[in-house]
């Protein structure tokens, strides 16, 4: 028997762009939509995993529904908490299992609690890697539960910082609000 999980979930990819016809919208597809633990692990073990992805290209994993963009009314009050490894060699051994993680903890709702804030969660692949949880809203006290337990999952140090930032406040090329 298949175990569902809470929610279906869609994966989306972003290609690199090639040319300069082609812009974001162009670039960003749907993959594939599940909704139990069994269909996750088939389509897991049949993608690319994070360090063989091409520079430029993106994973984003997003309830059923909501499109990875700023724009999606489920997004566009909401924010992220981001975290860039810039230190590509050092990642490069380790990027694959804390991707893997960070995906679980979304699918699986450990990174919140019944606060139904998790949208969803992205990996940039650039000059580094960047990992971030996209939430529904701006509210403080669960985005600090939320950040908290990100940080465990990217395993990271006391002393490395995760910033969060509004999509309003990041299209304007703001500040981050928050970090921890
Ligand atoms: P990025 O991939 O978030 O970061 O944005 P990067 O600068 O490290 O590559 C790159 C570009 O992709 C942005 O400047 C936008 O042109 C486009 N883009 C990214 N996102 C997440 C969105 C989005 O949600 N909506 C729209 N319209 N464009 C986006």
């Amino acid at each position: 028997a298949k175990h569902p999980l809470n929610t279906k979930w869609t994966l989306w990819f972003t290609k690199p762009l090639t040319s300069k016809n082609e812009n974001w919208s162009d670039l960003l597809k749907p993959v594939i939509s599940f909704g139990s633990v069994e269909e996750f692990w088939g389509i897991y073990n049949s993608i690319p995993v994070a360090n063989q992805l091409p520079v430029k290209s993106d994973y984003h994993l997003f309830k059923e529904g909501i499109k990875p963009e700023w724009e999606d009314e489920q997004n566009a009050k909401g924010g992220r908490w981001q975290y860039t490894f810039s230190n590509r060699r050092e990642v490069l051994p380790v990027i694959n299992d804390l991707w893997l993680r960070g995906l679980l903890a979304v699918i699986g709702e450990t990174i919140e609690d019944d606060e139904n804030e998790v949208n969803g969660i992205v990996l940039n692949i650039r000059k580094g890697f960047r990992v971030a949880v996209w939430t529904k809203d701006c509210d403080l006290e669960k985005l600090k539960v939320i950040g908290e337990r990100f940080k465990k999952v990217l395993k990271l140090p006391d002393d490395q910082k995760i910033e969060f930032m509004s999509h309003d406040t990041f299209n304007n090329k703001g500040e981050a609000q928050l970090s921890l």
